[in-house]
């Protein structure tokens, strides 16, 4: 977008959803046009592009998403951190590996709803501007939203698929949230002991999480039948991190440790170990179909407790 159209954009976006003290509308130092959430309990950094959050902070205590210090947000390009948003499929598509990985509305930018602004409660929503080019990707007629909602100290973030289109759908999706941690090998996940994940590592095998999860190498799994709250203990910031959710029965958790680092893009070498996903899911097997009118609503909901 061109200098003068952006700022001809900031002043539109302002004038229409700006909330005094609330809600704001700026450039971002990556690139592109954000929005600034505040409450008295925390803020948080809201992409156009890809309706992507890319900060929470509480006030009283550090950020918890993790962005790469190679993220940048380019047209058609995925950000490396924060909450990326993968729709209508989970990684590599199922029939066509030529397809962008995690689905495409990451890479395009969202269209503000509206913003409100209540005592404590401040939210932000988007809707996805389905175009010609994404039809030849994916056949689905749908209404896509992303609700960004700070309560109080507590990030909320729904994806929302409406079928408003004659055709059943299929879709898989997440929630790809990546979480700022000290020190990797210190950290354990805790939730979903005695669940089975699938193992990407050793070709989907199947595999019973026994206890927490702890990290020694690359994790890259997918949790099935699992609801449950996950909690991420992260001592060197003296914190745990609580991804509860609804509308998923599958979380994936991902770590790439060195090689795969060096694989993926704006991944500096040491950065894994700053980083941990925890990803609110319909993955694997938990799979979203939608009749005519029928809709979807996947949520995460973040919140810091110290230790
Ligand atoms: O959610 C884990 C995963 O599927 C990993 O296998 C890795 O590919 C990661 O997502 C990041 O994918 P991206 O396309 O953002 O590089």
């Amino acid at each position: 977008m061109a200098v003068v159209h952006v700022e001809a954009e900031l002043e539109r976006l302002n004038a229409a959803h700006a909330r005094p003290g609330a809600v704001s509308f700026a450039r971002h130092p990556m690139g592109g046009i954000v929005s600034h959430l505040t409450t008295p309990a925390a803020s948080a950094i809201v992409a156009l592009h890809g309706a992507h959050v890319l900060s929470f902070k509480p006030t009283s205590g550090g950020e918890v998403l993790w962005m790469s210090p190679e993220a940048r947000i380019e047209p058609g390009g995925g950000i490396r951190g924060g909450i990326p948003v993968c729709w209508p499929w989970f990684a590599t598509h199922a029939t066509d590996p030529s397809k962008p990985d995690h689905g495409y509305v990451r890479k395009s930018i969202w269209d503000v709803v509206q913003a409100t602004s209540e005592p404590n409660v401040t939210s932000i929503e988007l809707t996805f501007p389905t175009a010609p080019q994404h039809k030849a990707l994916w056949h689905g007629d749908v209404d896509l939203r992303v609700l960004v909602t700070l309560r109080g100290g507590v990030l909320r973030v729904d994806l929302n698929t409406r079928n408003v289109g004659a055709a059943p759908l299929e879709l898989t999706q997440a929630l790809h949230t990546y979480f700022a941690v000290g020190n990797i090998a210190n950290v354990s996940v805790a939730g979903l002991s005695n669940r089975i994940y699938q193992d990407k590592l050793q070709n989907y095998a199947r595999v019973a999480q026994e206890g927490d999860i702890t990290f020694t190498g690359e994790v890259d799994r997918i949790y099935e039948d699992a609801p449950d709250d996950v909690i991420i203990a992260d001592p060197d910031n003296a914190r745990r991190i609580r991804i509860a959710k609804e509308g998923s029965t599958s979380t994936v958790v991902w770590n790439p440790w060195i090689e795969k680092s060096a694989r993926i893009s704006h991944m500096p070498p040491e950065s894994y170990r700053g980083m941990v996903c925890v990803e609110t899911a319909n993955a694997g097997g938990d799979v979203v179909r939608l009749g005519p009118s029928q809709q979807h609503r996947l949520s995460t909901i973040l919140s810091v407790e110290p230790i």
